[in-house]
């Protein structure tokens, strides 16, 4: 355990590989701008690019992803003058320290990290070396800025697990107390949100059917439809949450409506319990586009100036690089590189 005493620093991020949907904003995105404003760290945010191509993506569209991304966090209410925002490849020490990181973490280690045998399924061998290292370039990302807290979704904690896992590693290694190990915050009612058309898998970028989402980039017909059209059973609502058991669709509507309207899921099931879902589906429908329709038309009007996009973006990885630089160069040191 370190006993240094860390400056507390937030850091999180999010992979412009496509639209950001729900379950970003409900998992990461609000939660980001919660702990902004609660003003009780320094806070960090970041779109990570270098994350995204791991995958194939189409220059021109990871470039129109990076800054709709941007636009899509501004949107929300991150304020670029109190966070620092940034991409993750104008900022290059993430990309030094992950290669120190790529020699620090074990090969068993990545193996058996759940994202990476979801995402390379069946054909490891053409997925590529990237996609491997993935969780040792996350660790960089949090640890080049001594991040003490990460706000994150529940798919993400065994990432979180694996960062602290390099950090003791390295401290022990070089019998230093350098990083510090770094906490996950998992928390709210909707730290896990579901697919619209299967209540058992996450709702995700990737998901081919776009059904299975609600984009921020929806407009408020199709939020409706979507949410209209989402799969349930054909049982009421239950006025607790015990009630909700083995009822994967009806737990992820309920869990949506107490995220977006910031309430536990008991206090959400005193409200609606015994009610059918043709009269919860309306009600659950008002509520997501009151709450994401101001954030579409924000981020269609940021995205109408992109250089003040790239304006910010540039001026965060200024920010971003005072701190970074000088946690790299003593990495270096530590490691026993000349020069550093
Ligand atoms: N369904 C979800 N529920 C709650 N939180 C979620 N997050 C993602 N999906 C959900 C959280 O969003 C943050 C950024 O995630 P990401 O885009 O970097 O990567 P991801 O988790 O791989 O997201 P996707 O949508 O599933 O992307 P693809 O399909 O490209 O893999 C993280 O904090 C994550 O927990």
């Amino acid at each position: 355990m370190s006993e240094t005493t860390f400056t507390p620093r937030v850091f999180s991020g999010i992979q412009p590989s496509g639209n950001l949907h729900l379950g970003n904003y409900l998992g990461a995105l609000k939660r980001f701008v919660d702990t902004q404003n609660a003003g009780s760290a320094e806070t960090v945010y970041c779109m990570v690019d270098l994350h995204a191509i791991t995958v194939w993506q189409s220059p021109a569209d990871l470039k129109r992803q990076t800054r709709e991304l941007c636009a899509g966090f501004i949107a929300a209410g991150i304020d670029p003058t109190k966070s620092i925002l940034i991409n993750q490849s104008q900022v290059p020490e993430h990309a030094q320290l992950a290669w120190i990181f790529n020699c620090v973490a074990r090969m068993g280690w990545m193996g058996r990290m759940t994202q990476w045998k979801d995402k390379a399924g069946k054909n490891a061998e053409a997925a590529s070396l990237g996609l491997f290292a993935y969780p040792a370039l996350m660790a960089a990302d949090i640890l080049i800025y001594h991040a003490t807290h990460v706000p994150v979704g529940e798919d993400q904690k065994q990432h979180i697990e694996l960062t602290r896992d390099i950090a003791t590693k390295f401290n022990h290694d070089y019998e230093v107390d350098f990083f510090p190990i770094t906490e996950p915050v998992i928390e709210g009612a909707a730290t896990r949100v579901m697919s619209l058309r299967d209540g058992t898998k996450k709702m995700s970028k990737s998901d081919p059917s776009d059904a299975s989402r609600i984009n921020l980039t929806d407009d408020a017909d199709t939020i409706a439809k979507k949410i209209r059209k989402a799969k349930t059973d054909p049982e009421a609502l239950p006025s607790e949450a015990a009630g909700l058991e083995n009822r994967p669709d009806a737990r992820n509507l309920v869990n949506i409506y107490a995220g977006l309207s910031d309430q536990s899921v008991d206090q959400v099931l005193a409200e609606v319990g015994g009610m059918q879902f043709g009269t919860f589906k309306p009600m659950l429908a008002e509520l997501a586009v009151s709450r994401l329709s101001p954030i579409t038309t924000e981020m269609s009007r940021l995205m109408d100036d992109q250089s003040e996009i790239d304006r910010i973006l540039a001026q965060g990885a200024e920010r971003a690089r005072a701190i970074a630089s000088p946690i790299l160069q003593k990495t270096y040191d530590i490691v026993g590189m000349v020069g550093a």
